[in-house]
């Protein structure tokens, strides 16, 4: 079993597109093993997308996840980060398939709707940036 950290970014949010999205990942199969609304501070922002903090997109990046609310999961599977991946589609919603969520609902690559963890050891980081273990509930143990 695979874990990835997912987040319905403000343009989703704004554009009501959060139920959708979330409807799309779970029809593929993949499980919701925490979840929770919240607006990122800059600090936050900043680690999480700090493999970027020398791009020039970077402050313009920052400002926007900042921007309003997102929906934040982690979400299990096999193959979990692959298979989110192809489900978002590419980065520049331009360039990703139709089918794919970049793909049929568009924006630009600055404002590109969904955030998937790119590997499994970055899942991993992002995942503890965001939640506590506690708050991870895993579907397949009984209480
Ligand atoms: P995220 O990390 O948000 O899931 O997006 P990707 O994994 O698909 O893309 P990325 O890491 O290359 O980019 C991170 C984030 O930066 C924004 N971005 C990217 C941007 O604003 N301008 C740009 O030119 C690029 C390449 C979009 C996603």
């Amino acid at each position: 079993m695979e874990r990835s950290l997912v987040f319905i970014k403000p343009d989703a949010m704004q554009r009501g597109l959060a139920g959708e999205i979330i409807s799309r990942l779970e029809s593929k199969g993949l499980k919701i093993v925490a979840m929770k609304m919240l607006r990122m501070d800059k600090a936050l922002a900043q680690r999480h997308y700090a493999v970027h903090k020398d791009k020039p997109f970077f402050n313009e990046l920052v400002d926007f996840v900042t921007s309003g609310p997102v929906i934040v999961m982690v979400l299990q599977d096999d193959d979990a980060v692959k298979v989110i991946r192809q489900t978002m589609g590419e980065t520049d919603p331009a360039k990703a398939l139709p089918g794919t969520i970049r793909g049929d609902f568009g924006g630009d690559v600055s404002h590109n709707l969904i955030h998937g963890s790119d590997s499994v050891e970055n899942a991993g980081s992002e995942i503890a940036l965001f939640f506590s273990a506690k708050e991870i509930v895993d579907p397949f143990i009984e209480f």
